[in-house]
């Protein structure tokens, strides 16, 4: 294996440079899926691409594949990459770190003119986020089959805008189907978003799987009636049912240990007047746990005490499946390709599961796959803060460069 590594200023400076699109005057950005910043971001990236002697295509949901051709056209690709739709208050690295490292990857190799015998494909994937668009990992979800292309091209932003409309209006065509092609093994390198390598000053996590996922909404409707002249015993109030319910589960999560997850994101309540009693409540729960029976039974106390609840306080409660993600585990050859990389490259690692999800969960579903991490400051990510050391990119992208390099033979 050459002893080659990446260059990490220039790794670094496709960073900044990708991050002035959708910069907010906070320092993160806010590029969200099929928006004209996403697709400014995407065009930065071809012509990138395009300046290394890559090829690229786009599929039917707007997911973009960039190839290094190998000396083998007809062999597997070694696929990397992640995406680059961003939170709106997102920061700079999340998603963004993997695919730039992936060109980086592309890049050293040009420079020692070290040719492989696969392909080597970098992905970037359409609505990782699950910002603009639910659910989250949508482009990956629709071409490893998780979801039909009908489902995902249907869904709608909070202006009703659907993907389908949002595609054509970049001005996409030529779109490729969406589905799965002959892949040797993929790896996504990817900021932690948590603070668990940061604690154990670690530079490398070795991540063995993802975490469960499911997201609600939830609808509470009540009576609405003035906020003056009613007494408080009279309402129907679903704001006073969903405080409790809010409150009951983040008890939920403290009984079901450490890697329990509730997440309340939104909440909107109509009319959204001052001083009427409001109608209706809607609100998203996202819950999670590496554990497929935990999150099971999360999920069960979940809907017994929204009845419980939402019947003391006289309102009537809907729960909506959003999504279901089950726990991954990934494919332990690949694991140890990274295991083995970082060893060699003298770089201390730490086992882990990835508690946020990724569209590596869905790639895994179709060829072997591992994922990479390295720590970001404070555990902070989805948060216009978000930072990482040069020194890690560096070493998580030559981590990457290594475990490419031993499944795409040179
Ligand atoms: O929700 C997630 O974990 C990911 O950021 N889409
Ligand atoms: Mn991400
Ligand atoms: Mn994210
Ligand atoms: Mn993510």
């Amino acid at each position: 294996m050459s002893a080659v590594t990446i260059n990490g200023e220039r790794l670094w400076d496709s960073l900044m440079q990708m991050a002035g699109i959708g910069a907010t005057d906070k320092g993160g950005c806010n590029r969200q899926a099929l928006t004209e910043l996403d697709q400014q971001g995407r065009a930065l990236f071809l012509r990138w691409c395009e300046q290394a002697g890559c090829h690229w295509w786009l599929d039917e949901m707007g997911n973009l594949f960039v190839r290094r051709p190998g000396t083998q056209p007809d062999a597997p690709a070694v696929l990397t990459g992640s995406h680059l739709d961003t939170q709106p208050t997102g920061g700079k690295f999340d998603g963004v770190y993997g695919v730039l490292a992936g060109l980086e990857v592309i890049r050293t190799l040009n420079d020692h003119q070290i040719d492989t015998t696969h392909p080597i494909d970098i992905a970037v994937w359409t609505n990782e986020e699950g910002a603009r668009f639910s659910p989250a990992m949508l482009g990956s979800g629709v071409w490893a089959g998780a979801f039909s292309l009908e489902y995902g091209l249907g869904r709608t932003d909070s202006t009703g805008t659907t993907v389908k409309q949002a595609i054509k209006s970049l001005g996409y065509d030529a779109l490729q189907p969406c589905q799965p092609y002959p892949i040797k093994a993929a790896f996504e390198l990817h900021i932690e978003q948590g603070p668990i390598l940061e604690q154990a000053k670690t530079p490398i996590g070795v991540v063995e799987g993802v975490q469960g996922m499911r997201w609600y909404d939830l609808i509470l409707t009540g009576a609405p009636v003035h906020a003056g002249p009613t007494p408080m015993d009279v309402r129907q109030d679903p704001v006073l049912a969903y405080a409790s319910i809010a409150a009951k589960l983040y008890e939920l999560a403290r009984e079901h240990g450490p890697w329990a997850r509730v997440t309340l994101g939104s909440i909107e309540t109509y009319p959204g007047a001052r001083n009427t009693v409001p109608e209706r409540v809607t609100a998203t729960v996202d819950l999670r746990h590496p554990d497929a029976n935990v999150l099971e039974q999360m999920d069960k106390a979940f809907r017994l005490l929204t009845n419980e609840v939402s019947e003391i306080a006289g309102v009537r409660a809907e729960i909506r499946d959003e999504w279901l993600s089950p726990p991954v585990s990934f494919a332990s050859e690949c694991v140890e390709t990274v295991q083995r990389a970082s060893d060699e490259l003298g770089l201390k690692s730490k086992r882990l599961f990835s508690g946020a999800g990724h569209d590596a969960v869905y790639v895994s579903s179709v060829a072997p796959t591992s994922m990479i991490f390295i720590p970001c400051e404070k555990g902070i990510s989805h948060n216009e803060a978000e930072n990482i050391k040069p020194q890690d990119a560096k070493a998580g992208a030559n981590v990457l460069l290594r475990a490419i390099l031993s499944q795409a033979g040179e």
